[in-house]
């Protein structure tokens, strides 16, 4: 038995986002999420869509007690711009969305809780997406700074942490390459103007916050990164892992965290046709944007090998240069679309952001450990869910982040997606992540034994595994 002690005042909660979470009540607007799910409620697991959700804005008070007793100290969550925002032309905001986040910071500030706040997370208002096709307008990457602009004009004084987007490429994938968020487009050249234009949406936003000075307070942003592992040594698998780090990877790390941008990535798109329209001015807003920090969201590696069956799509996605592959000698989790487990990964990442990232302060914004409910089981007779399945793996992940640690990462925390099981995009409610389950049908939130074993590290900052 060892015991892994981390640093002092290491951050330990949760992560969430405003549409997964606090319902539609009172929304001044429509997210692409309303609007698709009205379109086409069948493209969501059961149907399900994001209208009552865990209801926060009603439950915010009573969920933030829910949050001390599994011991955080921190938590994320998002701003909806669909929410916060009535006229998106004049930037008029509505007052029952500014009361409501006001109440709800205040609430965590209160309770020892720090929050953390997003701007974006994938949730682009159905009216610019509409009008102007969302990101792939830069009329739309101006009203986004416009609107992160107000927010941190109205909460900057109780928000440390800004961010400005979630998993920025998840967006480009989902809406423009592999048809799992609305606009369901498939057109490489546009998913890699929506990438630029999200880049630039982030670089002008992180310039006006640092314009505005205000005090004790930082902004960054959260990437989902993976290492792309390989089948063996041989070099057309390494120039194929190669390729997956440059497109998938390295796309939104070197621009957002080391303010460059690739030459080999600007060589690939250019040889795939699918250069973005850029300006003198915007690169030289996107390579001067300096963040404070960075947000790592890690669940599963990414598999590669060369490709060896021809390329059949007819537009361009990364795919062109690389075959997805499956680990034969893999672990995978049974409760999650035999998802693979690599613990290590998490190391990987973090010597990879130390070494070639200016080892720029970060912390582990989501890591997930996905079941569903049937495998989580039903309460006990103490009102308990046993996913001890859950806690094993948490350490087997964190004992790599701690190792990281004493290598050199230079991480100040850990946050797990997620708080209570949430609404999770055309997913819905399909795999549970929460400390706390959510009965769809009375809305109660049940503890599972995780959060016993997590207020005890959050409290003393260390385990014994
Ligand atoms: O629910 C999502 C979240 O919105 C972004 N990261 C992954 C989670 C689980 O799929």
């Amino acid at each position: 038995m060892n015991k892994y002690i981390f640093p002092e005042n290491f951050k330990w909660g949760a992560a969430a986002s405003g549409i997964q979470t606090e319902g539609i009540t009172n929304k001044a607007n429509e997210s692409i999420w309303d609007l698709w799910h009205n379109k086409s409620p069948e493209r969501f697991y059961r149907g399900i869509g994001s209208s009552l959700v865990t209801d926060t804005y009603n439950r915010y008070e009573e969920d933030v007690q829910l949050m001390k007793k599994v011991g955080f100290n921190s938590f994320r969550t998002s701003i909806q711009w669909s929410r916060l925002i009535k006229n998106y032309e004049t930037g008029e905001v509505c007052q029952d969305a500014v009361e409501f986040y006001n109440n709800y910071l205040d609430e965590m500030i209160a309770n020892g809780i720090e929050p953390m706040m997003n701007l974006y997370h994938f949730d682009m208002p159905a009216e610019l997406q509409e009008k102007f096709g969302g990101f792939e307008s830069k009329k739309v990457v101006d009203l986004y700074v416009d609107y992160a602009v107000k927010a941190f004009e109205l909460f900057g004084n109780k928000v440390k942490y800004w961010i400005t987007f979630n998993e920025p490429i998840v967006p480009v994938e989902g809406g423009y390459l592999y048809d799992f968020h609305y606009p369901c487009k498939k057109d490489g050249k546009l998913a890699v103007q929506v990438g630029y234009n999200i880049i630039l949406a982030h670089a002008k936003a992180v310039k006006e916050f640092h314009k505005l000075n205000i005090e004790d307070s930082q902004i960054g942003v959260v990437l989902n990164l993976t290492p792309s592992y390989t089948r063996d040594e041989r070099e057309e698998d390494q120039k194929a892992a190669w390729y997956a780090d440059l497109l998938f990877n390295r796309s939104f790390l070197d621009p957002m965290v080391k303010n460059e941008i690739p030459q080999e990535l600007c060589d690939v798109l250019a040889e795939q046709g699918v250069t973005p329209e850029t300006t003198e001015e915007e690169i030289a807003c996107i390579t001067s944007a300096k963040i404070e920090f960075l947000g790592v969201n890690y669940y599963v590696p990414r598999r590669v090998k060369a490709r060896e069956a021809e390329y059949e799509l007819d537009y361009f996605t990364p795919e062109v240069y690389f075959e997805n592959y499956v680990n034969p000698e893999g672990r995978f989790n049974p409760y999650r679309d035999n998802n693979e487990i690599l613990p290590t990964a998490i190391h990987d990442i973090a010597m990879n952001v130390k070494d070639n990232y200016g080892n720029v302060p970060w912390f582990l914004a989501e890591i997930g450990i996905a079941m569903d409910e049937a495998s989580e089981g039903k309460p006990d007779e103490n009102g308990i869910i046993d996913d001890t399945f859950r806690t094993d793996l948490m350490k087997e992940h964190l004992i790599q982040l701690h190792r990281a640690i004493e290598d050199g990462a230079n991480c100040f925390g850990v946050h797990q997606w997620t708080f209570i099981d949430n609404w999770s995009w055309t997913n819905s409610f399909k795999r549970r992540y929460g400390f706390y389950r959510l009965d769809l049908e009375t809305g109660n939130r049940i503890p599972k034994k995780h959060g016993v074993w997590f207020k005890e590290l959050a409290t003393t900052g260390s385990f014994e595994g």
